[in-house]
Parts: C-alpha cells; structure tokens; sequence
C-alpha cells in the first residue's frame, strides 16, 4: 500500500538519547530545555527573529488571531486545509472568500480590494502547498487599507520568498510540525513574528496568560509543546537538508515521466525558492480526476484529493461564490511523496496514471 504521505523518521538512537535526558531532568513539558533548544535551532536555520514553538499549526492560527486583537470579517481564501477556515470561525469572526489565482492556487490579489468591507480587519492567507502567495501585492492592499496580514505558512518549512524564509512576512505567520509535513514534531506548529510586543502577547497566550505563578496577563490558552515532540524536532531537523533534497529528486522524476498526462501544476513564482511539500496535480476535469483516483486505488496507491472541498462550500460559512477554487479543487490530486518513495514506487504510480489516461 502506498499512502499519500508516510511521516520522516530519524535515528532511532539519536531519538532516544533525547529521551534519555528527560528522564534524568524528569522535566516533561512547559517550556523545559529541548523545546527551548528547538526553537534556537529553527530560529538559526531558519534565520528567523523570533518563533514560538506551540502544540499544533491550528492553536498557532487561534493564537495569531487572537494577539492582533482582531475582530469582525477577515479576507481568506477558500482553497486550504480546513484548519485555515475554522480557527477563524472559531475565533468568532468571519470569513470572506477572495477566489484564488488559478496558475498559483494562492488568494488572487486583484479581487482582494473589492471585497474589503467596513468592518474588515485582516488577511489571513495561505501559502498553498508551499507556493507563496505574492506577498508584495498583498502588503501592498494590507498598508493601503490598514489591515493585519497572517499567512498560514503550514506547508513552507524550507520555502523562500526573495532569498529568505517565507515565515519572515506577513505581521504573523504560522505553520505546522504535524507528522504529515516534511519537518515535523509528531505534533507541533509555530508562530513566527518580526514585532517583539506580538512575540509578548503570543508567548503569554501560549500559556495560559501566567505572568509568574500568581499573576496573569490576559485571557490565554494552553498553546503549549511538549519536551518529547521537541526531542522529535531536534532529531529530524539534523537530515532536514537531505529531507528537502530527496523532495526535490523526487517531484522532478514525477516532472520528467509525467509530460504526457494532461495535467496542470501550481506554477511557482519567480520569488520563490519551493521545498516541495506537495505534489499536486490538477486535471481538466474532475471526472478524469476521478478516474485516476480510482485507478490509483484499485492499485493501493492512496493519493489525497488535497483540498476538496473548497472551503466557501462548508456548511458553517455564509455562501460565496468562488468558481476558480471550486473547480481547482474538484479536479485536484496530490500524489504520494515522502522520504522513503522508490523509484520504482513511482515508476509505478506514473504507469498507473498514463495507461489509465489511455483507457
Ligand atoms: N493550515 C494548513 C494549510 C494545513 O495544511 C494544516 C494541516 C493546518 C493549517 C493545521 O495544522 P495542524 O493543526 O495539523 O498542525 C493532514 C494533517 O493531519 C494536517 O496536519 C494537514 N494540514 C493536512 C493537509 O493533512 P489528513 O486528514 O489528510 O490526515 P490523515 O490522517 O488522513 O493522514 C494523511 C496521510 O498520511 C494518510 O495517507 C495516512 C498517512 N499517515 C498519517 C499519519 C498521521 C501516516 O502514514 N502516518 C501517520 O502517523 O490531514
């Protein structure tokens, strides 16, 4: 069976000397050693300001919400994993759908502004598959209009926009350390911020609002790692060049047999430098789409329709219409990829796919 994804693994050994050590300091979690050590870490490889470490790449979306304060309606787009949609519905504000850019699968810009209302607050966009937004336009409607930008970056551990990380833009931005991503935590996300009073806030807000042990700063959550998924962290993030380099192989043998598929792919900007977190593949319609999957399946091979449905659709948001991304989304598959995919794993899934094209 050939999943969409199978989680990294490192060193079994290097794993478990980190265990080792906290079961000597016997220091579990709320901010212990390793998740420090893990975010010095991310910080320098990354070449990043300041980053909190926290429990998922969800609560790191509420948190960011909740830090800026931010109340009303806020301009999203409808192509994303659902978490994009629902911490926003679940901070009590709401949504507004910006249809995406079909070349890009990203929020398109130019209908940003015609769909700002008076009580509009913020973007929250997201960086779809690792492809970046075009972040000088979006900063651009942000400034003019004065509103806050959040990008999920969920997917961009290792994406540069202009020769640096993609976490640096935007006031906040987030991602996720789920097993599912290419650097991963077993669970984890983080909030990432150039403002030193939003770092404040948002450090507050991971744990509980404990100003000391008596006293509190605000309403907080518990937004909080734990030293056994940093230690997972800290071992992964040794192999992560080698984890993006086998991406990069990987997705341009899928590119070098896959030319005779009628297929479109994201078309990532000239900005970008892309970690090839996914492997998306968007057919002319969703029957063809479809009729791979089924192919693909009968053969237990389980690429995932990432992300069906559009969002806009979702019964707990008012309706709007999104006809780019509902279509995109329709007839959207990403293939298997992670570490330990063969070639001739691929060799067959891309046989699979050209003589299922055929019949
Ligand atoms: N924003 C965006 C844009 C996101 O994509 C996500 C998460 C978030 C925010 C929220 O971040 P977190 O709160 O999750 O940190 C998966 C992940 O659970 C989710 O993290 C991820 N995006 C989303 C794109 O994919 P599912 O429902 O597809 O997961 P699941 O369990 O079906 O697993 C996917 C595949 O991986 C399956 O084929 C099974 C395989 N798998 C999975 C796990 C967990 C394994 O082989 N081993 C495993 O341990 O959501």
């Amino acid at each position: 069976m050939i999943l969409v994804t199978k989680p990294y693994l490192p060193d079994k050994s290097k794993y478990i000397r980190y265990i080792d050590q906290i079961f000597e300091r016997n220091w579990l979690t709320n901010n212990g050693p390793l998740v420090n050590e893990l975010e010095l870490k991310l910080k320098e490889y990354l070449g990043l300001k300041h980053l909190l470490y926290t429990s998922n790449g969800t609560i790191a979306i509420q948190m960011a919400i909740k830090a800026l304060d931010l109340k009303g309606t806020i301009i999203t787009t409808p192509f994303s994993y659902v978490a994009t949609t629902s911490s926003i519905v679940w901070e009590g504000l709401k949504p507004i759908f910006v249809d995406i850019d079909e070349s890009t699968c990203n929020i398109d810009p130019s209908k940003i502004e015609a769909s700002i209302q008076d009580d509009t607050c913020a973007i929250l966009a997201t960086h779809c598959f690792g492809n970046p937004c075009d972040i000088d336009a979006i900063q651009k409607i942000a400034s003019k209009h004065d509103l806050k930008v959040i990008y999920d970056a969920a997917h961009c551990f290792g994406t540069k926009y202009k020769g640096r990380s993609v976490f640096e833009f935007g006031d906040i931005s987030t991602t996720s350390f789920h097993a599912t991503k290419l650097f991963h935590t077993v669970e984890g996300g983080a909030v990432i911020t150039k403002a030193p009073d939003l770092l404040k806030r948002m450090a507050y807000l991971r744990n509980f609002g404990h100003d000391g042990p008596e006293k509190f700063n605000g309403v907080g959550v518990n937004g909080k790692n734990s030293e056994f998924h940093a230690a997972m962290g800290l071992a992964n993030l040794d192999d992560i060049e080698e984890i993006l380099l086998r991406r990069r192989q990987q997705c341009d043998y899928y590119d070098s047999k896959l030319g005779k598929l009628k297929i479109a792919k994201p078309i990532i900007g000239d900005s970008a430098e892309f970690n090839f977190a996914y492997y998306p593949i968007i057919f002319e319609s969703e029957e063809i789409c479809i009729k791979m999957k089924d192919g693909l399946e009968d053969r237990r091979v389980f690429p995932r329709r990432y992300f069906y449905p559009s969002l806009s659709s979702l019964d707990y948001v008012e309706h709007q219409t999104t006809p780019i991304s509902d279509s995109i989304a329709s007839r959207i598959l990403c293939l298997p990829l992670y570490h330990t995919l063969s070639k001739e794993e691929q060799d067959m899934i891309i046989r699979i796919l050209l003589r299922t094209q055929n019949y």
